[in-house]
C-alpha cells in the first residue's frame, strides 16, 4: 500500500499510484504500434472490454474526458443540443466540450444527485423549427461523481432509453465508474451498457490504473470514433504498456472496489456524527461522499488546509463542501484514522470560533 510520507489522500480515486504487480505487468506487455492497429494488448484489452459491455466494439483513449467529447461528436452535428443532469461530468468538468469540440448545447435537468426520471424528459424535445436548436442526445453518468457516488437505476435507464430512442435521440452513457456501479449492486456492466449506444469506462479512477478509458458501441460507432480519437492527437503508439495496466486493474482490482464502499460508509458515518459537518447526500452508495461545513467552522478551503497540516488531503469543490473518495492507496487503518482527524479538525475549529 503506497504511503506518501504517512499523507492519506481522499482528493480522488485518480490519485492511486501503480502497484508492484501492475507495473510489472506493464513492464512485460506485448506492444505495437497501434494507430496501425497493431499492439496486441490494445486489442486485448478493447476486446475485453467489448464483451464486458456487451457491444460489438470498444476503442481504448487517454481519458475519459476524451472518451465523452468523441462520443457526443459522434451523435451529434453543430446546431444540436444534448440533454444531461446540472450536475454532469459533462456539463462542469470537460472545459466546454460540447460547445467547443462539437457545437452542440447542454440542456440542463435538475436530477436528485445526478439522478433524473423519464418525466424529466418528456417535454423537452424540440419540435422542427428553423430557429430551434435540435435534440438529439441525452447523457447519462454511472455512478454519478457530484451526486456523491450515487447509482443510476436499471429500472429508470431501461425507461429513458426506451422513451430516448422512440423519439429518435441517442443515449450516451459516461460511465466511468461503472464498475463501482456493478459491484455495488450485483449487476453485470452488460446490463447497465444493454441500451445505452455508447458508452464510455475508465481504468484510471477506482481501478487503479494510471491512464486510460475505453468507448465501447457498434462497430461502425467505434470505426468513427477512432477517426475523431486522431484527430484528438489521442491515437497512441505502443499503447500496449497502458492496456496492460488496464487488464491487470480489470483483473485484480474490480471485485476489491467493494471495500472502498465499505470504507466510504467508515467516513460518512463520522460525517454523521461530527457536529459542523452535514453528510450529502445522506445516504452514501458507493465511494465518494462529500461533506458541507457550518460556515462558524470555517470554508471548505479552511477545513481542508487544517486537515492538510495533520495529513489528510480533501478536495474542496464549493465554498462549504469538501469532497473525500476513497480507494485502492487507503487501507483501513488509513480510513479510521482519517475519519478521527476529520472529526478532532471539525471539532477543533468548532472550538476555536466560539
Ligand atoms: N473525474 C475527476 C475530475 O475530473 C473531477 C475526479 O477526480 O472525479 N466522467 C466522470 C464521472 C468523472 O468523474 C471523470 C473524472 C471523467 C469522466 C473524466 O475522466 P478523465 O479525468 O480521465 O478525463
Amino acid at each position: 500500500m503506497p504511503e506518501r510520507a504517512g499523507v492519506i489522500d481522499l482528493r480522488s480515486d485518480t490519485v492511486t499510484r501503480p502497484t508492484p504487480g501492475m507495473r510489472a505487468a506493464m513492464a512485460t506487455a506485448e506492444v505495437g504500434d497501434d494507430v496501425f492497429g497493431e499492439d496486441p494488448t490494445v486489442r486485448q484489452l478493447e476486446e475485453h472490454v467489448a464483451e464486458l459491455l456487451g457491444k460489438e466494439a470498444a476503442l481504448f483513449v487517454p481519458s475519459g474526458t476524451m472518451s465523452n467529447q468523441i462520443c457526443i461528436k459522434i451523435h451529434t452535428q453543430p446546431g444540436d443540443e444534448l440533454i444531461c443532469d446540472v450536475n454532469s461530468h459533462i456539463y462542469n468538468y470537460e472545459a466546454g466540450g460540447p460547445a467547443v469540440l462539437s457545437g452542440v448545447t447542454c440542456r440542463t435537468i435538475e436530477g436528485d444527485c445526478g439522478i433524473f426520471d423519464l418525466s424529466q424528459l418528456e417535454g423537452l424535445i424540440r419540435p422542427e423549427n428553423d430557429h430551434l436548436v435540435r435534440t438529439r442526445l441525452v447523457c447519462l453518468e454511472n455512478t454519478h461523481n457530484r451526486g456523491g457516488g450515487r447509482i443510476f437505476p436499471l429500472q429508470k435507464i431501461r425507461a429513458i432509453t426506451e422513451w430516448a430512442h422512440r423519439h429518435g435521440l441517442f443515449v450516451h452513457l459516461d460511465g466511468a465508474r461503472l464498475w463501482n456501479a456493478s459491484v455495488a449492486t450485483g449487476i453485470p456492466l452488460h446490463d447497465w451498457a444493454r441500451d445505452c449506444d455508447s458508452v464510455s469506462v475508465c481504468f484510471s479512477k477506482g481501478l487503479g490504473a494510471p491512464v486510460g478509458s475505453a468507448l465501447a458501441g457498434s462497430k461502425e460507432l467505434v470505426k468513427r470514433a477512432r477517426r475523431i480519437r486522431k484527430l484528438l492527437g489521442g491515437g497512441m503508439r505502443q499503447a500496449g504498456v497502458l492496456a496492460a495496466a488496464a487488464l491487470y486493474a480489470i483483473k485484480h482490482h474490480w471485485s476489491r472496489l467493494a471495500e472502498d464502499h465499505e470504507h466510504a460508509q467508515i467516513l460518512a458515518q463520522t460525517v454523521r456524527h461530527t457536529p459542523g459537518l452535514r453528510l450529502f447526500p445522506s445516504v452514501i452508495e458507493t465511494n465518494i461522499l462529500y461533506a458541507d461545513i457550518d460556515p462558524r467552522l470555517g470554508t471548505a478551503a479552511d477545513l481542508a488546509q487544517a486537515l492538510r497540516e495533520r495529513g489528510v488531503l480533501v478536495l474542496p469543490v464549493a465554498q462549504q463542501r469538501i469532497r473525500l473518495v476513497t480507494h485502492l492507496d487507503v487501507s483501513r487503518a488509513q480510513v479510521e484514522r482519517a475519519a478521527a482527524l476529520l472529526e478532532q479538525t471539525a471539532r477543533y475549529l468548532a472550538t476555536r470560533a466560539a
